[in-house]
């Protein structure tokens, strides 16, 4: 792939035409919520966080370089992004440009298949697609950790996304150099034996959520009693997973997981003013997953910045689950994912 970058660009270069990469990365739930940042421009979290990679609602970037543009050009679904949401692509390709040496637009074109912003992921998938496809247009050669410490600073949880199944994003040291945080603070793979985990994923509300992931992660941690407690028995979460992935014991992972999540929902509850992502069917799930364990079949909760409930599972048990779970949200959507693949660069040329 990097020897591919390479010849791509300079073979552009060589014929005068612009260099265009795409490339196409899925979502990822944490386990191991990631929620708090030590450094906002740099995005450098608080506390570790471990998530799985999903197989569905893939985003696919292409990123075209316009030597003639005097602006970049973004779209989502076809549509030009405005806002805020342009401006965290404009200034993740500033950081790219920087990188690379170079001062050529470029045209930004995305094709998500994820609700976006429903509390589903879709600015992991999206930077991360994004600092694949914009790596390789720009001709950086950029390895798997290069590029998770880079798709890091379009959206955090991105990090995690550049690689498939189970990772582990390392926050780094809150007390390093700026250029130290930065090294410090990536994500890797955890491998892990037969564990065969599937998450069913009630979608209650596709909606955009009522406050950004961002600002409620810094009211959280600006006004939430909470929020030290929740960091440091994540500490221990995170240790207990780690043994128990080891151990290929999914049901202490889906224990530990449903804690940790409600552990960061409660710290946004005491947060001032509050922060509530739980609908009444948010809840309708809780109850049913709960059920589900007392009838015998393992099933835990997570829940991240929105309304929706994922459920760890067997995957031999996912088909009943995801039933039970429909039945107690009939309005809802429910979908079952599994482990899916890592960020990758389908195609790049000159045009
Ligand atoms: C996570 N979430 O670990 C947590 C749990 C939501 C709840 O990562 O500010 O969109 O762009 O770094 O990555 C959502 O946060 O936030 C998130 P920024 P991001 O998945």
């Amino acid at each position: 792939m990097r020897s591919e970058h390479r010849v791509t660009s300079v073979r552009s270069q060589e014929r005068g035409t612009a260099a265009s990469a795409t490339a196409v990365a899925h979502p990822n739930i944490a386990l191991i919520k990631y929620w708090g940042k030590h450094d906002e421009r740099l995005v450098i979290p608080r506390t570790d966080s471990l998530s799985l990679t999903l197989d569905i609602f893939p985003t696919t970037t292409r990123v075209q370089l316009a030597p003639e543009a005097q602006h970049d050009a973004v779209t989502l679904d076809g549509v030009p992004l405005r806002g805020e949401a342009q401006r965290r692509v404009i200034a993740f390709l500033e950081l790219v440009r920087e990188r690379a040496g170079s001062l050529q637009r470029a045209v930004v074109d995305t094709e998500n298949t994820v609700p976006t912003g429903a509390g589903l992921a879709s600015s992991a998938s999206g930077f991360a697609a994004l600092a694949v496809a914009a790596s390789a247009a720009y001709g950086l050669d950029l390895d798997a950790t290069a590029l998770s410490r880079l798709a890091r600073r379009g959206s955090g949880s991105a990090s995690r996304s550049v690689f498939g199944g189970f990772a582990l994003w390392h926050a780094g040291s809150a007390t390093a150099t700026a250029a130290e945080a930065d090294l410090g603070s990536y994500a890797e793979p955890v491998p892990v034996g037969d564990i065969d985990p599937a998450l069913v994923i009630a979608v209650v509300n596709a909606g955009p959520k009522s406050v950004s992931s961002r600002e409620a992660m810094r009211r959280t941690v600006d006004t939430s009693p909470l929020y030290e407690a929740w960091a440091v028995s994540s500490k221990d979460d995170l240790n207990e997973m780690r043994a128990a992935l080891h151990r290929v014991d999914l049901d202490a992972v889906g224990e530990i997981a449903e804690r940790n999540a409600l552990g960061m929902h409660a710290t946004m509850l005491a947060a001032r003013p509050a922060v509530r992502y739980f609908a009444p069917a948010t809840l309708t799930v809780l109850d049913r997953v709960q059920q589900l364990r007392r009838e015998g079949t393992p099933a835990y909760a997570t829940m991240d910045a929105g309304p929706n409930v994922k459920v760890l599972c067997h995957r031999q048990d996912a088909g009943r689950v995801a039933e039970a779970v429909r039945g107690a949200v009939p309005d809802g959507t429910v979908l079952i994912a599994g482990p899916g693949p890592a960020a990758r660069l389908l195609h790049e040329d000159g045009p």
